[in-house]
């Protein structure tokens, strides 16, 4: 006898409840298969629009150790993007649609990778700054209801300690070199705090995906939980290295023993999310060219896998 979409959704509910994963042949309503889609999607295009700042220094980079070390990152970074699609696609749809909608501008990717990466330390910084929020956020994301999101963020986490480690080394050398080194490494800090603030999401009162994704445990905390998490981890850190943070407003509170901060430009997220921050243009334009000079390596891997198959077959 089939089951009631009441006594499906009581069954849904339960597993949620106690912690089980949800997986992809299971029974799940229209939202939550409509709402992991549009954040795993979200999701694996940042990370790949996110190889382009930094992939920007490659040929630039002052050694050959950090010339090997960039490579690395960028090179996971298009893993972690490859993990995603993969994930999203068990919801029912293609890779292809979901990059097309990218390329046409109807997919949103983090905000972050629309500023420009202007001097080496920036490079110290993303690692630091912005492998460090991705961490936060992606720790409890790897606890969320979804199997195959929540896996592929187990592995992701384990690269991203080691991007964040670079970062936070590469920050580390430049603070005890010359005074240039130093205020190159402060300048680049003091323009990636607030975007990397920024990351999390708008705050509570005006996201309007939290309640639905913490209902179904898709997202174990809301934006501000996350975003103070990070502040609460960064400062000291900061602190460690002699670095100022760019917030008058920031003291910590002995009493709750967080810190608290200034509110970043919300006005300025909103533009960036809406295609008006400084690099949105050039990073969807180098995405659309990229995707042109790759068709022959994708048709060519096509017929391969055409040629196999009929060779199995025969
Ligand atoms: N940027 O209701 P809300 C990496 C959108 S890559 C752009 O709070 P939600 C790395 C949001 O999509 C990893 N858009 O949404 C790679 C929604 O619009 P739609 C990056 C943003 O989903 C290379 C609307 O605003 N991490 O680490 O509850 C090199 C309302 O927001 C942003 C991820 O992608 C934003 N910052 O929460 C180095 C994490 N914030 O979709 C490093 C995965 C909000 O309704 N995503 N929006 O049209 C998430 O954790 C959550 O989706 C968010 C937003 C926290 C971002």
């Amino acid at each position: 006898m089939e089951k009631s979409i009441e006594e499906l959704e009581r069954q849904f509910n339960e597993k949620i409840e106690k912690g089980i994963k949800i997986e992809p042949k299971d029974w799940m309503p229209d939202r939550y298969r409509k709402q992991l889609l549009r954040m795993m999607s979200q999701h694996a295009h940042s990370e790949v629009v996110g190889m382009l700042p930094e992939g920007n220094w490659i040929t630039r980079a002052p050694s050959l150790k950090r010339k090997t070390v960039l490579l690395a990152k960028v090179q996971d970074e298009g893993g972690h993007g490859l993990y995603i699609y993969c994930g999203a696609e068990t919801l029912g749809v293609d890779r292809s649609e979901m990059i097309q909608q990218l390329l046409d501008g109807k997919a949103k990717y983090s905000s972050i990778f629309n500023y420009p990466t202007v001097s080496w330390a920036d490079i110290g910084t993303i690692g630091w700054l912005v492998d460090g929020a991705a961490i936060v956020n992606q720790t409890l994301l790897a606890k969320g209801s979804y199997g195959p999101y929540s896996r592929a963020m187990v592995r992701i986490c384990k690269e991203e300690n080691f991007h964040h480690r670079q970062g936070y080394e590469l920050i580390s050398t430049l603070m005890s070199g010359t005074p240039e080194q130093r205020a190159m490494a402060q300048d680049s800090f003091n323009r990636w705090w607030w975007p990397t603030l920024m990351m999390f999401g708008p705050s509570d009162a005006h996201s309007p995906n939290s309640g639905e994704l913490l209902k179904w445990k898709v997202k174990l905390m809301t934006n501000d939980e996350l975003r103070q998490r990070f502040i609460d981890r960064t400062i000291p850190q900061a602190e460690a290295l002699g670095i100022t943070i760019p917030d008058p407003d920031l003291k910590y509170n002995p009493e709750t023993k967080h810190y608290e901060y200034g509110q970043p430009n919300w006005e300025e997220l909103t533009n960036v999310i809406n295609g008006n921050g400084p690099c949105n243009k050039q990073r969807l334009n180098t995405r659309i060219e990229a995707e042109a000079n790759g068709q022959w390596v994708r048709e060519a891997a096509e017929a391969y896998a055409a040629k196999r198959a009929m060779k199995q077959a025969s």
